[in-house]
């Protein structure tokens, strides 16, 4: 899969979560191909300017159509296939498993990492084909957004995860949540492991397991089981 994240930090991508682990080794595996591009490189007044003060009145800065337009383009040619482009707004659908899962099927992706206020609404009703949310407040920039969108993504490339765990069994890939995990020393200051995993009877511990599950899910998360 490649990736291409249009920003105007583009630093904000280096040396962090996209440069460790699971995701470092499937770059350097060659299962994902981040680019990363500064919008401001597309900016054509002297002063590159990016973002203007909005029509209509209102507090803060808007992203300009033509250098997002400009840097879109530039960024689609470096490939034959252009990219599904994305945007990361709180505007946009909230990001789920099934739609990192719809992503993940796509061979590129394109992503929009806004600033200020947002973007130009004629960038969005001409260019962007997804906009998609993390979640409902409110962050500086689209920069962590997106690094949480190809992290989740990224998952789902066979073979980043190697044998290390399949996405097929984890949370909310059957819309439950996981069960409590437990790992050596069995004892420690008193707090001690459920019997019934250290029984070593698979059958009974699978159903602990799947009672556990649900039971958390209709504690926490009851709109999973709607
Ligand atoms: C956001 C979110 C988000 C809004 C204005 C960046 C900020 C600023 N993006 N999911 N929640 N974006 O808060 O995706 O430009």
């Amino acid at each position: 899969m490649r990736v291409d994240v249009l920003t105007l930090f583009p630093s904000a991508f280096e040396g962090g979560p996209l440069d460790v682990s699971i995701i470092k080794r499937a770059r350097e595996d060659r299962l994902l191909a981040l680019h990363v591009h500064d919008i401001r490189e597309h900016a054509t007044d002297r002063h590159r300017s990016v973002d203007d003060y909005p029509f209509g009145g209102g507090q803060g800065m808007v992203m300009r159509v033509d250098v997002l337009d400009t840097a879109l383009t530039h960024v689609q040619a470096e490939e034959a296939e252009p990219g599904l482009v994305v945007f990361l707004t709180p505007q946009g659908e909230v990001l789920n498993d099934a739609i990192v899962r719809e992503l993940a099927t796509h061979p590129r992706l394109v992503l929009v990492s806004g600033r200020y206020e947002g973007v130009d609404q004629r960038f969005i009703d001409n260019r962007v084909d997804r906009e998609i949310s993390i979640g409902d407040y409110i962050v500086t920039g689209g920069e962590l957004p997106a690094m949480v969108l190809i992290d989740a993504v990224a998952r789902h490339i066979p073979g980043t995860l190697g044998d290390e765990a399949s996405p097929e069994e984890e949370s909310f890939a059957d819309g439950l949540l996981e069960h409590p995990q437990y790992t050596r020393p069995a004892e420690y200051n008193g707090w001690t492991v459920p019997e019934i995993l250290l029984s070593g009877h698979h059958a009974n511990i699978e159903k602990w397991k799947r009672d556990q599950r649900e039971e958390r899910t209709r504690e926490r998360r009851p709109d999973l089981l709607e």
